[in-house]
């Protein structure tokens, strides 16, 4: 492969939100580090780098106390540049987190008025959206969770966060939007625990929803991780529940603060997996990198990290491609599965003859446990990939 063939183009459908590539450095305990980007210059410099989209909250666009004038011009500004420089927003969001409203939650706070707030907050920011062509809305709820439980609403903050987003669906069908709605779960962080902590978790509280069809998840590569969970599985998880209606990719340590980090700088096997994973499956929506340049970094270390992101992505992806068309990979894979036709007839699809069957069946137990399935080669041959050795 040509150091060319890993530059992207809008057809990888790559994505980043304004936050992050306009990410300053501040962390909790200093100051930033870079100066603030604007939207338009951000538009212009992704449209550079063969990005295909920008996401966005409405407040990394609009400030939270913009006039309605200053709202028309800041908009029409990075429509303008958007169409300029061939980018789409795909997905919106809203920040229901910086504002000291949203202290103890915001759907989820015990303050009625709060709850009604950040409905309203949501609506209008539903409405930017669309205004921008977005057909995905992130729920990301950043400041839904505790850091005691002595409030005792537990179950009442399901309740209400249930309540709202049914009434937020119901609004976007009333206007026409057509969203389909992806929920961001994450362990902790800012809150000391975060309400729906998993992707299960989230998948669990879909199902519950008045109109489950038009919500999915949004799953992030740092979330998993940094509760020492594998997220290429709870991406599969997923996948198989059809409810992948959007991806934030990055890089994390398990068990450290949430870093963010260019994706594939850490969990590089991880990562091959998950590239495997939504390349085999065909996953189409876009591919978000929700992470920011190290706090070190000037200018020029931004754009470096977001070549990087794209960059890793796509040598990934032909990883996979190389993964799919080794013979002595798919040789090992084939080996490592027994499939038995008649077994597989008696274990699908219950009958009480075949219930019968199979408890008459001798089943060699020493033979099965005796079986080598060859994982330490099939995974040798993956470093060996990996590395550039085969
Ligand atoms: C985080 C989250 C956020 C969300 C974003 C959009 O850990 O801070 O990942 O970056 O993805 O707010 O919902
Ligand atoms: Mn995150
Ligand atoms: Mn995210």
């Amino acid at each position: 492969m040509t150091h060319s063939s890993y530059v992207p183009t809008p057809d990888d459908k790559f994505t980043f939100g304004l936050w992050t590539v306009g990410q300053t450095g501040r962390d909790p305990f200093g100051e930033p580090t870079r100066a603030p980007l604007s939207a338009p210059y951000i538009a212009q410099k992704l449209g550079e780098l063969g990005a295909y989209g920008i996401n966005l909250h409405d407040n990394d666009l609009v400030p939270i106390d913009a006039s309605a004038a200053e709202h028309d011009r800041i908009v029409a500004e990075f429509r303008q540049a958007l169409s300029d420089h061939g980018l789409v927003v795909p997905m919106a969001t809203t920040n229901l987190f910086s504002d000291p409203a949203f202290k103890d939650g915001a759907f989820t706070s015990a303050d009625a008025r709060v709850r009604a707030y950040a409905l309203q907050k949501t609506m209008r920011s539903m409405d930017l959206g669309h205004e921008l062509g977005a057909q995905t809305y992130v729920f990301w709820g950043g400041r839904e969770g505790a850091e005691v439980d002595a409030g005792g609403k537990l179950l009442d903050a399901i309740g209400w966060f249930r309540d709202s987003l049914n009434f937020l669906a119901d609004y976007s069908e009333a206007q026409g939007y057509g969203y389909r709605f992806a929920l961001e779960p994450k362990p902790n962080e800012p809150r000391g625990d975060i309400f729906f902590p998993t992707a299960g978790s989230m998948l669990g509280f879909i199902a519950t929803l008045e109109r489950p069809e038009r919500f999915g998840v949004n799953p992030e590569f740092a979330h998993d991780t940094m509760s020492g969970l594998n997220f290429a599985h709870a991406v599969a998880q997923v996948i198989d529940a059809g409810k992948l209606f959007h991806i934030d990719l990055n890089d994390q340590k398990p068990g450290r603060f949430d870093q963010d980090l260019r994706f594939g700088s850490e969990n590089i096997k991880t990562a091959f997996f998950l590239v495997k994973l939504l390349e085999d499956t065909g996953y189409a929506g876009p591919k978000h990198f929700d992470a920011h340049a190290l706090r070190t970094e000037d200018e020029a270390g931004v754009w470096a990290f977001a070549r990087g992101c794209m960059r890793t992505y796509l040598i990934l992806r032909e990883k996979a491609r190389q993964f799919n068309a080794d013979p002595e990979i798919q040789a090992a894979l084939a080996a490592y599965r027994v499939e038995d036709a008649e077994l597989a007839d008696l274990t699908r699809g219950f009958s009480p003859q075949k219930a019968e069957a199979l408890r008459d069946r001798t089943f060699d137990r020493a033979e099965l446990g005796g079986r080598g399935p060859g994982l330490e080669h099939l995974d040798q041959l993956t470093v060996d990939l990996l590395l550039g050795t085969r």
